[in-house]
């Protein structure tokens, strides 16, 4: 960057160039600023030495001072605001990162969580304006769910029960049984107003996610939906919520800050972050459609988590139990420390004798 207009006042009194105004010139000079600042591109050439580059051929090329003075004035600008490497660095290495790459890469032991998805029938979009607080819609494929290598689907064929033991169209067993498909004879269908069902994975397990689908037939949405995780069948202990679109609580379950969703072919997929538990359960209250709830399939991916570690008494080795008296050496008027003991009566008048002698008197067990 110059530093002041003395610079530049400088700089033109020591070139001997030609203020003749000539069009060959001009021609020649706009053609080889063109050139350098193509080559600047190319090369990604640090500004300064852009226009060191750019300075050289105005001054060899006769022209108007003018022209000169404002020809290195836009050079500069352009060199200090657009031709400065634009390529992101790495602030560590010094290197460029490459493009779309980003700065949290996932770490090495995970990988995609492998859905299976069913086909999608659905036609038509979800215009309900009962709902608030909708989702919108995505109009592209749901991203990679990134677990931990080796999670999966550990629902499969785990007990289901329910609120409603009895369901108005299906058995519960269906909403384990990896069918996602919107048939007749794939879905469930559950009392009126809210229900809930709950999925016994018979063991902890590291949750990472939990994908429903509900019912993905027609475009809806189900009201106070709501997935918790716990510890016991009775949900008392440790119970932990990990999506809630409740938003006035009228599921006494917490006001939820979750968003009412459309149901799509790609189930509601729910971010569990590793939790562990044993029991899931999944509320709702109706949809958009109907007062009934609905469930074709419910996928827990997760692994088995590490059993906790038993708890071993120390063996902690005790020297022999031998209370003995005895006399230790030291430094004469400076007994050593100990605590009072019923025999310490016993012992003043000997203690009296070893101070005299040189010796400290002291009890030790
Ligand atoms: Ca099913
Ligand atoms: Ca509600």
């Amino acid at each position: 960057m110059l530093k002041d207009k003395n610079d530049f006042e400088e700089m033109f009194q020591l070139s001997k160039i030609n203020d003749e105004p000539n069009p060959a010139h001009r021609a020649k000079l706009r053609w080889q600023m063109l050139s350098a600042f193509n080559k600047a591109g190319r090369e990604t050439l640090q500004s300064q030495i852009i226009r060191q580059n750019i300075r050289r051929k105005i001054m060899k090329s006769p022209i108007t001072k003018l022209a000169a003075a404002a020809v290195l004035i836009v050079a500069v600008i352009i060199g200090a605001h657009q031709l400065t490497p634009s390529t992101a660095t790495n602030e560590k290495t010094g290197s460029p990162d490459p493009i779309g790459t980003p700065d949290d890469k996932p770490a090495s032991n995970m990988a995609p969580v492998d859905i299976k998805l069913p086909m999608p029938v659905q036609v038509g979009t979800l215009e309900d304006h009962r709902v608030p607080n909708l989702e919108k819609k995505s109009d592209k494929p749901r991203p990679p769910f990134l677990a931990p290598v080796g999670t999966k689907n550990v629902a499969l064929g785990k007990p289901v029960s329910s609120s409603d033991e009895e369901p108005i169209i299906g058995e519960l067993e269906m909403i384990t049984d990896s069918d996602k498909e919107t048939a007749d004879g794939s879905y469930v269908e559950l009392g009126p107003f809210a229900q809930h069902v709950m999925i016994d994975l018979e063991a902890l397990h590291n949750i990472y996610a939990v994908v429903v689908w509900h019912y993905h037939k027609q475009p809806r949405a189900y009201f106070d939906v709501v997935v918790q995780v716990a510890d016991d069948p009775d949900f008392i202990t440790n119970v932990r919520t990990i999506f809630n679109n409740d938003i006035d609580n009228s599921a006494g379950l917490g006001v939820g800050k979750d968003k009412h969703y459309g149901e799509t072919y790609e189930g509601k997929l729910i971010d569990a972050k590793g939790l562990q538990a044993r029991y899931i359960r999944l509320h709702s209250a109706g949809s958009t459609s109907n007062d009934m709830n609905h469930y074709i399939e419910v996928e827990v991916y997760g692994k088995p988590a590490a059993p906790p570690e038993k708890l071993v008494p120390l063996d902690i080795k005790l020297p022999e139990f031998s209370p003995c008296y005895g006399l230790l050496p030291g430094r004469a008027g400076q007994p050593r420390k100990r605590s009072a003991t019923t025999s310490e009566h016993m012992v003043l008048k000997t203690q009296g004798r070893a101070k005299r002698l040189g010796l400290s008197f002291a009890l030790f067990v």
